[in-house]
């Protein structure tokens, strides 16, 4: 028996996230580069192909929509983002003060995590889903996989890495949560996540056909 983390309930993945950026199918490059910059003695720009070989993995996590949709047993294959962490702190020295790190994606979207969050066992940079390599929808070429917090941290497309000292408010603003740990159920950082629930759940199934709609135009 699945037990789902407080006010999910189980369904198919699908792209989503705010329409400004889901709807945007940005263009993946030939040769795709992630740029580490922030508060940091070195900025660097790597090869994704680099970053992957800080060693492959396979995991099986969950996806949990902050709208309350969970996509279950999805087969992620990337890099832990701690070993990425372990050479960029050789490679790229960000300031010891850096508390948080954003991640922002092609198409423009872009959502912080806590460090401390970020370096957890489960915290991937993925570029295959079910044995696949990642298509444009799932966030080719690399996306960050973030199965304890809402899917607003798991940024698709990723192509920048930015080291921070302050928490910065990302794309989803207040609509989300510094943290944003699921089990905790810390969906926004304004009133608790049970009164976003049914909030969520309307707009869940507005934002699904609005985004449906661009992808059969
Ligand atoms: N680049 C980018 N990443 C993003 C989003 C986005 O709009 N753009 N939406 C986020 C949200 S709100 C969710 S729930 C997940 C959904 O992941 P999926 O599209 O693979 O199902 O992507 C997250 N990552
Ligand atoms: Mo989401």
């Amino acid at each position: 028996m699945v037990v789902l983390p407080p006010g999910q309930w189980p369904a198919e993945r699908r792209r989503f996230g705010l329409p400004e950026f889901a709807r945007v199918r940005p263009e993946v490059p030939a040769r795709p580069v992630v740029t580490v910059t922030g508060v940091v003695r070195r900025p660097v720009q790597f090869d994704v192909t680099e970053l992957l070989g800080a060693g492959l993995q396979v995991q099986t996590s969950d996806l949990h929509c902050v709208t309350t949709w969970s996509a279950l047993r999805l087969e992620w294959g990337g890099v832990p983002f701690r070993h990425v962490h372990e050479l960029l702190a050789r490679r790229v020295r960000p300031h010891p003060d850096c508390r948080w790190v954003t991640f922002a994606g092609l198409d423009g979207y872009r959502s912080c995590l806590a460090i401390e969050d970020a370096l957890a066992d489960d915290v991937l940079l993925a570029d295959s889903l079910a044995g696949q390599p990642l298509d444009e929808d799932a966030g080719a070429p690399l996306r960050l996989v973030a199965p304890a917090h809402y899917g607003y941290k798991s940024v698709r497309h990723v192509c920048a890495i930015e080291y921070r000292t302050a928490y910065d408010k990302g794309s989803a603003g207040w609509k989300a949560h510094r943290r944003g740990r699921v089990e905790l159920e810390e969906r926004s950082a304004w009133l608790p996540g049970r009164i976003w629930r049914s909030l969520w759940r309307r707009f869940a199934d507005v934002g699904n056909s609005a985004v449906l709609e661009v992808d059969a135009a």
